[in-house]
């Protein structure tokens, strides 16, 4: 396994849209296993490929208190989302030490490959639910700081920059 290199906002690559997974193969199967060392590396509870660079419709995700909980969902979809809206504290390994709510639907229902290849739906709620909806974001190219207001915006990419002059990992 390895660890993976997360990209910063706002890197530019962070706005490619995804492909969609053509097999869950060796390739993949591998991809996912550094996935889940660079997300539990960095104690983050989701990673989406397009963090480390890679434009394939690839998520893990692993919201349990004991971290022994990995989830895989490839090529996902939304079959339902909750009319019922709740905002909840987000934050993001490509916005290090940023953290602020973001509304989203409450419950989700999601249809997606699992590591083996196999169809699978989910029934989602609570942090589930959010970070599955942050990770899909990912895939479309969008990031959780662009709920925020422009003015919120601009002082975190400001932030960010300036970390990245200063060589520092905010
Ligand atoms: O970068 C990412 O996409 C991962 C991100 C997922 C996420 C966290 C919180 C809400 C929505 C999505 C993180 O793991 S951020 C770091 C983290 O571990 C965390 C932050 C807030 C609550 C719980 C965990
Ligand atoms: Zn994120």
């Amino acid at each position: 396994m390895a660890l993976l290199a997360i990209l910063c906002y706002p890197d530019p690559r962070l706005h490619t849209v995804a492909k969609p997974v053509q097999a869950v193969d060796a390739r993949i199967r591998k991809l996912v296993a550094d996935m889940l060392e660079t997300m539990y590396d960095a104690n983050g509870i989701g990673l989406a490929a397009t963090q480390v660079d890679v434009h394939e419709r690839l998520i893990v995700i692993d919201v349990s208190e004991e971290r022994n909980q990995p989830m895989v969902l490839a090529n996902p979809e939304i079959l339902w989302a909750s009319d019922d809206k709740q905002v909840n504290d987000e934050g993001c390994l490509s916005v290090p030490g940023i953290y602020d709510g973001v509304e989203r639907s409450s419950r989700i229902r999601v249809r997606a490959l699992d590591g083996e290849g196999n169809s699978r739906e989910i029934e989602a709620e609570g942090l589930l639910a959010v970070c599955i909806q942050h990770e899909m974001d990912h895939l479309v190219g969008k990031v959780f700081v662009e709920y925020l207001s422009p003015l919120k915006r601009n002082r975190i990419k400001t932030k960010m920059l300036k970390a990245r002059r200063d060589g520092e990992r905010v």
